[in-house]
């Protein structure tokens, strides 16, 4: 393997070096379709940062009536479109956007952003090939984004503004299986099932190339305890990944047959919806619960394990510090992961299931606490007594670790069932997820963003845009969501339009309007990124291989790597954290240097 491996590597450094005699690859090939991990992993980025817009402007919209409900709506009031409801978001409107909101974010933001963008782009250039394992297999992988878009795109217009999908991300029948359910069961809720199938077969190809490129394609050196955590995140998920995701693909196909072919598997006998006919079945929703969060709870840590990665990666080269713990730290992602696909239950307390079960998985949720917290605690550790260096990166990586820790807490409420008998389904929920995924993930995303574009572009982001993109962003993002948890022990529900219809909800409207300045804080916090990246990417200063003076092989290739990668196939003779060791002046000590072994005393 490692032969075939040089030989390619030669082959392309040997095309970059020769242009005369070689035919140019053409525009199409090298940036649109492109077989390149790196073209893919930006491609991937840029998209996924387009998307993060869309999905923004659809919370903002969710948070305007929130904050001023039934009021003519800033922008879109006017649209033809919004006329015949009078420039106000309706109920129905409402649905449609929260459930786009989350679709978008969760499909087309987050899971996407680390696999795709990073894994794509990091992957290769961290164990040292020159490659994906199957190069077409991946350019695959993001081309079928696009169908899903285009899909999601179609299943939100399809309806007018009263009938688009709008059974939540989570798309519980019966409102999902039943077309006569709601306004927006219709055609809009089909191409929303079929939307989600082309992201999961994006997310398999992309799986099946990690896991294959991960075991049989590192630099001679690279023993799986010398690879960095980003990589381990990134094999665990895609090990994750690729035993969830067909439970949720099936089940997508189950509800679809439900829907076109007169199945039932998820719609029960004598059911009557919207006065219609009594429904003929036998089959049971809370089978879809089952399999939906069967997938979907380990997806939270597809959503997650990436950046905690990236993170470990971060904190190190900027404290100047080995990892501490590295093995544990590799075991409890683990064991986070293996963890994950025993608790799915406990997102279906209230759904009146047995005390006996609801107490396993009290018990199975609340061990997912110990290896997050040995997580915490190391990184911590990696930071104590460190050479702090608070460049953005970093600043966003810190806020990873203290949001993940602000969510990892109110997650253990939720897992007592006592407690989420209370708050399940209110904004106390609301509050525990938008922690994980944006104050954890997002600014991990964040900081990755800021560290690796110089090795994807060769040019640097301009520091003090970066922070001030992360102060403004920090704010708004606590700002918004601290707020929830509030909003929750007090008894708002999540997903109501309207929640101040009830008097005991009335005195909560200051708050929520509070929460929508910072979030619009936060949206227009999104233009300094925006910026900052494409202007950077352009006119950023140029910088060399290794601008952080940073351990992993990726800092070894040139900024931006060819088509290739390294300049000849790297040597691995350390781990990736010897950060101020003694065994040399400098306070870094790169995986590729080697070190001749001193003569021990006595020996001659
Ligand atoms: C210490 C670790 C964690 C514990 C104990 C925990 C516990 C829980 C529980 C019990 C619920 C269900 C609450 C309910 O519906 O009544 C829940 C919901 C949720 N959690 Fe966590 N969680 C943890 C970490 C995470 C992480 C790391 C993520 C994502 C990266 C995450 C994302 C979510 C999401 C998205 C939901 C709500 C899904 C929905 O209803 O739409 N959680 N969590
Ligand atoms: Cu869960």
């Amino acid at each position: 393997m490692s032969i075939a491996t040089h030989d390619t590597a030669g082959a392309h450094s040997h095309d970059d070096h020769a242009h005369g005699g070689h035919p140019e690859i053409g525009f199409v090939r090298k940036y649109i379709f492109s077989t390149d991990h790196k073209v893919i992993g930006i491609q991937f980025l840029i998209t996924t940062l387009l998307m993060l817009m869309v999905g923004g402007a659809l919370a903002l919209a969710v948070r305007w009536q929130l904050a001023f409900p039934w009021q003519w709506m800033p922008i879109a009031g006017d649209l033809e479109v919004f006329k015949d409801q009078g420039g106000i978001i309706s109920p129905e409107f409402y649905t449609m956007l929260f459930t786009m909101h989350a679709t978008v974010m969760i499909f087309l933001v987050i899971i996407p952003v680390l696999a795709g963008a990073f894994g794509n782009f990091l992957i290769p250039l961290q164990i040292g090939a020159d490659d994906m394992a199957f190069p077409t297999l991946n350019m695959l992988s993001y081309w079928f984004m696009w169908p899903a878009i285009v899909l999601f795109g179609i299943s939100f217009v399809i309806g007018g503004v009263t009938a688009g999908p709008a059974a939540g991300w989570t798309s519980y029948p019966v409102l999902s299986a039943i077309a006569s359910a709601a306004p927006g069961s219709g055609a809009a809720q089909t191409f929303w099932l079929l939307a989600v199938t082309c992201v999961g077969v994006s997310s398999m190809m992309g799986s099946v190339n990690y896991m294959t490129t991960i075991i049989n394609m590192r630099a001679p050196g690279m023993t799986l305890f010398r690879m960095p955590m980003t990589i381990w995140g990134m094999f665990i998920t895609a090990i994750l990944q690729s035993f969830a995701l067909p439970v949720l693909t099936a089940a997508g196909f189950m509800v679809l047959f439900d829907r076109t072919m007169g199945t039932c598997f998820f719609v029960p006998a004598g059911l009557v919806v919207n006065n219609a006919d009594p429904t003929i079945g036998g089959g049971q929703p809370l089978l879809w619960q089952h399999l939906f969060w069967f997938y979907s709870h380990p997806a939270v840590y597809i959503m997650l394990l990436p950046a905690m990665g990236m993170v470990s990666d971060i904190l190190c080269a900027f404290a100047r510090k080995p990892l501490f713990g590295y093995k544990p730290m590799v075991y409890s992602l683990a064991a986070i992961a293996g963890l994950g696909f025993i608790v799915w239950g406990h997102h279906m307390f209230t759904s009146g299931m047995n005390p006996a079960l609801g107490m396993t998985f009290m018990v199975s949720t609340m061990m997912i606490a110990l290896p997050s917290a040995v997580k915490t605690f190391n990184w911590i550790g990696t930071l104590w007594g460190g050479n702090l260096i608070f460049t953005t990166p970093m600043l966003n990586s810190v806020a990873f670790i203290s949001m993940f820790i602000v969510g990892g807490l109110s997650g253990i409420f939720m897992a007592a069932v006592p407690v989420d008998l209370y708050i399940h389904d209110s904004y106390f929920i609301v509050a525990h997820f938008h922690y994980v995924l944006f104050g954890a993930t997002l600014f991990g995303v964040f900081g990755a963003i800021h560290f690796w574009f110089p090795k994807m572009f060769g040019r640097m982001m301009n520091d003090n845009v970066g922070k001030l993109h992360f102060v403004l962003t920090f704010i708004g993002f606590n700002g918004t969501f601290f707020t929830m948890h509030l909003l929750g022990v007090a008894g708002m529900p999540r997903r109501l339009a309207d929640p101040f219809n009830y008097p005991y909800l009335e005195h909560l409207l200051p708050l929520n309007q509070f929460m929508t300045y910072s979030a619009m804080l936060m949206g227009f916090a999104q233009f300094l990124l925006l910026g900052n990246f494409f202007y950077s990417m352009f006119w950023g200063p140029k910088c060399g291989r290794n601008p952080w003076n940073a351990n992993g092989l990726e800092w070894d290739a040139p900024s931006p790597p060819p088509h290739g990668n390294f300049d000849s196939i790297p040597v691995v003779y350390r781990g990736p954290y010897e950060y101020s060791s003694p065994l040399t002046d400098k306070d870094y000590l790169p995986q590729t240097e080697y070190i001749p072994p001193r003569p021990q005393p006595g020996t001659t």
